[in-house]
C-alpha cells in the first residue's frame, strides 16, 4: 500500500530517479536546465524517447502525487469507479472545502454543510476509504493550503483537480491543475500527458518594502502577461529578490499564476522553503532538499544568460513594486493603487465598497494575516471599526487556530471582522448574501484569486476587484474604492484625522509554531476492498456515470449551431459554480446550467434557453456545436464544462483560442475542440447555421479540417479548422472519451 504522507523515504527515492532521468536527459540535449525542465524532465515517462519540443510536443509524465477538491473529485471518483481499479496508484487526497457556504460565520456554516451534504460527503469518504485516498475533511481546509502545510515537497510533480493547484510552486513543486479525467489516468497508474510548456523566465531583483507585498508580485505580472500570456507555459521565477519573498508569499504568486493561464508556476529551493518546511514538522524534506540542491534550482548559467533560456524573461524589481488592484470581472485589468481614484470616476465604478474579504487559498498566510492585523490595530487606537462587512476565509484549520492563539483573530474581530469556515465560501458563489437585492451595482474587494462577473455572489452586477489582503484591510475601513490606503487620511472615532502607515514586515512562520490540525484527517484502511460506495438510485446529487458513446464513424454533417458565445467565456459562463456546486456528482442534473452564463453573440444576453434547446435537440437524436471567441474556457478546472455538453450531444466547439485545462478536458470527453485557422472567420457565424465538419476520418495530428456553415438565407461559406489532437487523443475521439480507451486497458 502507498503511504499518503510525502514521507522523507518516498521523496528521497524521487530524488533519486529524477537524477537518473535528468543525466539521460542531459545526455540528448547537452546544455544548461532551467528549474521547469529539470522537474519536468525528471518525471518523464520514457526520458530515452521524449520528444521534448517546448510548446510542439506532448510529454508524458509520472506525477508524485493527486489531490482533489469535493467539488471536482465527485465526478473524479466516479469516472475512477468505471476504470474498475482497486486502489490509487499515487498517493491521493480529497479536501471538503468547496462545498461549506458561507452565511452566520464558521461553526453554524460548517454544521450545516455537514448536514446538507451529508450523502456527498459520504460517498467522498467511503470512496476514498475504498481506493486508498486520504481525505480531509469539511472544516479541515481548502486543499491548496492543506497541501502546502502538509504534502507539497520542493521538486515534486502533483496534479491536482484544481487550477490553483499550482500554489504548491511556492513550496519549489511542478503542480499543475487538469480536470478529474486526466487525476483519473494517474490514478489508474498511467502517465499524466501535458503539451511541452514554454518557459516564461520572471526575474526578481530588490526587496518588498512598505505596503507591496507578494500578491502585487502577480497582479502586477497579471497586467503585463494578461489572462492569456501563460497559456501552455510555466512561469520560473529566480533571481536575488525571488529568495527574499517568504515560502506562503511564494505560494500565493504561484497560486495566481492560474489566472495568466500558465500551466504552473516554480520557485527554486532555497531558505524560505526550508524554514517552512521545518515549521510543518517536515524537517527530514528540508535536509533532503538541501543535499540535492542541484536538482531543485536551475543551472547557474541559466540565471546569467536567461534570455538564451526562457522563451520570455520579464524583470519586477521588488524595491519599487506598488500595491496593485485588479478588476471588475478579470484578473488582468491591473492598475497601480495611486491610479484607482481617477479609474472610479472614469469608469463610474461604485465608490462605497459593499463588503471587504479576505483570505482563501490565495492570501490567508500567517504573514498575510499579521499584516493585516497591523493595519487593523492603527485603525483601533483611533476608535474606528470597520466602515464595511470584513469577512475573513482562513485556508485551513491550523491557520484559523494559530492566528486565534497569538491574538490576530481576535483583533480583526475587534473591529468588525467576521470569520467564516476553512472553507471556500465567498469565492467560489458559496455566499449566501441576504443584504444585497439581486441586481444592485456593487464593488466588493478580496484578496482572492478570481473576480469573473457572478462568481463570488451569483450577482452579475457586483464589480469584484483583487488586492493584498493588507490594502484590502485598508478598503474595509475607509469603505471607500478611491481611498489610496498609502496616502489619504481616515478619520478615528477619537475626533482625529491619521493616515495608515505600511504595515511591518511579519514573519511568515509563528515564533511559537503552527497549532497542527490532528483531527481534520482520515486515514484509508490498509484494506479497503469490501467498502461499498453508495450511490442511491433516485439521488438529487450524485448519478453512476454511464460511457459516452463512441464516435460512429462519420462526418458532422448540417449539425445545429446551439451557440456563439461572444467575448470571455470562462468556466463560470460554461458551468456556474454558486448553488450549481451541489450538483457537482450528478451529471445530468448539473447539465441544466450548461452555458448559461455564456453571452449569445447574437442577442448581446446571457443564455438561459441553452440546456433547454440542448435537450430538444437531443431528443430528436441530433448532435450540436457550440462556438466561441479568445481564450475559451478560461479558470477552473472543472470538468462539467465538458462533461455537460458532451452529455447534452455537443459534437465540437470552434473558437478562436482555448485555455490549456478546458481543452484538454474537451478532448477527454470525446468533443472535438477546434479552432478557426483565420480566426476573423469566427464573424461568418451566423445565426440559425448548419455546420458540418469534414475529414473525420483521416484526422490525423496538425490535420486541417474543414467546415462548411450553411445559412438560413441559403448562403454557405466554407472555413479551415484547426485541432491539436495527438494520435492517442485521436483515440479518445474515436472511442467516446478518455475513459473509454482506459477502460478497454485496465479490462
Ligand atoms: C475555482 O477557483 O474556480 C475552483 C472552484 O476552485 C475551480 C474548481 C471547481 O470548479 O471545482 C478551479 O479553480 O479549478
Ligand atoms: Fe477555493 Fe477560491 Fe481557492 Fe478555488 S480559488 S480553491 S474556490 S478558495
Amino acid at each position: 500500500m502507498n503511504a499518503i504522507e510525502s514521507s522523507p523515504e518516498f521523496v528521497a527515492q524521487i530524488y533519486t530517479e529524477m537524477a537518473e532521468r535528468l543525466a539521460i536527459v542531459r545526455k540528448r540535449l547537452g546544455r544548461p536546465l532551467t528549474l521547469t525542465e529539470k522537474i519536468l524532465f525528471g518525471h518523464l515517462d520514457n526520458p530515452d524517447t521524449a520528444d521534448l519540443r517546448a510548446g510542439e510536443s506532448y510529454l508524458q509524465l509520472r506525477p508524485d502525487r493527486v489531490a482533489m477538491q469535493d467539488a471536482t473529485a465527485q465526478m473524479a471518483l466516479l469516472q475512477f469507479a468505471q476504470a474498475d481499479i482497486p486502489r490509487a496508484a499515487v498517493p491521493t487526497t480529497v479536501h471538503c472545502d468547496h462545498l461549506i457556504q458561507a452565511r452566520e460565520g464558521a461553526e453554524k456554516d460548517t454544521s450545516r454543510a455537514l448536514d446538507e451534504n451529508r450523502e456527498v460527503y459520504e460517498f467522498l469518504r467511503t470512496a476514498s476509504n475504498r481506493y486508498g485516498i486520504g481525505f480531509w475533511k469539511p472544516g479541515a481546509g481548502i486543499i491548496h493550503q492543506v497541501v502546502l502545510e502538509h504534502y507539497a515537497f520542493p521538486g515534486g510533480m502533483m496534479i491536482g483537480t484544481d487550477s490553483h493547484t499550482p500554489n504548491a510552486g511556492g513550496l519549489g513543486m511542478f503542480a499543475s491543475g487538469v480536470g478529474g479525467a486526466d487525476a483519473v489516468d494517474v490514478m489508474a497508474g498511467f502517465p499524466w500527458e501535458v503539451k511541452s510548456p514554454r518557459i516564461i523566465g520572471v526575474k526578481l531583483t530588490g526587496k518588498l518594502v512598505g505596503w507591496a507585498s507578494p500578491k502585487d508580485v502577480i497582479l502586477l505580472l497579471c497586467g503585463i502577461l494578461t489572462v492569456k500570456g501563460g497559456t501552455n507555459a510555466v512561469i520560473e521565477y529566480f533571481g536575488p529578490g525571488a529568495s527574499s519573498i517568504s515560502c506562503t508569499g511564494k505560494g500565493t504568486i504561484a497560486n495566481m499564476g492560474a489566472e495568466l493561464g500558465a500551466t504552473t508556476s516554480v520557485f527554486p529551493f532555497d531558505a524560505s522553503m526550508d524554514l517552512y518546511l521545518r515549521a510543518t514538522e517536515r524537517a527530514a524534506l528540508a535536509d533532503l532538499a538541501a543535499k540535492h540542491t542541484a536538482l531543485l534550482t536551475a543551472d547557474p548559467e541559466v540565471e546569467r544568460d536567461p534570455s538564451k533560456y526562457f522563451a520570455r524573461v520579464v524583470t519586477i524589481d521588488l524595491s519599487t513594486l506598488e500595491p496593485h488592484l485588479v478588476g471588475p470581472h478579470t484578473p488582468d485589468l491591473a492598475r497601480p493603487i495611486s491610479e484607482v481614484a481617477a479609474a472610479v470616476v472614469k469608469e463610474s465604478y461604485p465608490d462605497q465598497i459593499s463588503v471587504a474579504l479576505i483570505g482563501s487559498c490565495t492570501n490567508s498566510s500567517y504573514e498575510d494575516i499579521s499584516r493585516v492585523t497591523d493595519v487593523v490595530q492603527q485603525a483601533k487606537a483611533h476608535g474606528m471599526k470597520a466602515a464595511t462587512p470584513f469577512l475573513v476565509s482562513p485556508g485551513s484549520e491550523q491557520i484559523r487556530a494559530t492566528i486565534a492563539r497569538d491574538g490576530q483573530l481576535g483583533e480583526i474581530e475587534s473591529v468588525g471582522g467576521q470569520v467564516l469556515a476553512n472553507a471556500c465560501g465567498p469565492c467560489i458563489g458559496q455566499w449566501k448574501r441576504d443584504e444585497l437585492k439581486p441586481g444592485t451595482r456593487n464593488t466588493i474587494v478580496t484578496s482572492f484569486n478570481r473576480n469573473f462577473p457572478a462568481r463570488n455572489d451569483g450577482n452579475k452586477d457586483t464589480l469584484a476587484f483583487i488586492a493584498s489582503p493588507e490594502i484590502v484591510a485598508a478598503y474595509a475601513l475607509a469603505g471607500r474604492l478611491s481611498f489610496n490606503p498609502l496616502k489619504d487620511t481616515l478619520q478615528g472615532r477619537d475626533g482625529k484625522t491619521f493616515t495608515l502607515t505600511a504595515p511591518r514586515p511579519a514573519p511568515d512562520l509563528p515564533a511559537n509554531g503552527f497549532v497542527r490540525d490532528r483531527d481534520g484527517y482520515l486515514a484509508p484502511p490498509a484494506d479497503g476492498s469490501k467498502i461499498a460506495i453508495e450511490v442511491a438510485k433516485d439521488s438529487k446529487r450524485l448519478q453512476l456515470l454511464t460511457p459516452f458513446a463512441p464516435w460512429d464513424g462519420k462526418d458532422f454533417v448540417e449539425l445545429p449551431l446551439l451557440l456563439k458565445a461572444k467575448g470571455k467565456c470562462t468556466t463560470d459562463h460554461i458551468s456556474p459554480a454558486g448553488p450549481w456546486l451541489r450538483f457537482r456528482g450528478h451529471l445530468d442534473n448539473i447539465s441544466d446550467n450548461m452555458l448559461t452564463g455564456a453571452i449569445n453573440a447574437f442577442t448581446g444576453e446571457a443564455s438561459p434557453s441553452a440546456p433547454a434547446t440542448a435537450r430538444e435537440y437531443k431528443s430528436m437524436g441530433l448532435r450540436f456545436i457550440v462556438v466561441g471567441d479568445e481564450n475559451y474556457g478560461e479558470g477552473s478546472s472543472r470538468e462539467h464544462a465538458a462533461m455537460s455538453p458532451r452529455f447534452l450531444g455537443c459534437a465540437a466547439v470552434i473558437v478562436r483560442s482555448f485555455a490549456r485545462i478546458h481543452e484538454s478536458n474537451l478532448k477527454k470527453q470525446g468533443i472535438l475542440p477546434l479552432t478557426f485557422a483565420n480566426p476573423a472567420d469566427y464573424d461568418k457565424v451566423r445565426e440559425g447555421d448548419l455546420i458540418s465538419v469534414f475529414g473525420l476520418a483521416t484526422l490525423a495530428p496538425g490535420a486541417e479540417l474543414t467546415a462548411t456553415l450553411r445559412h438560413t438565407d441559403g448562403g454557405e461559406d466554407r472555413i479551415a479548422l484547426r485541432q491539436t489532437l495527438n494520435a492517442e487523443q485521436i483515440a479518445w475521439f474515436k472511442a467516446g472519451s478518455a475513459l473509454n480507451v482506459i477502460k478497454s486497458q485496465t479490462k
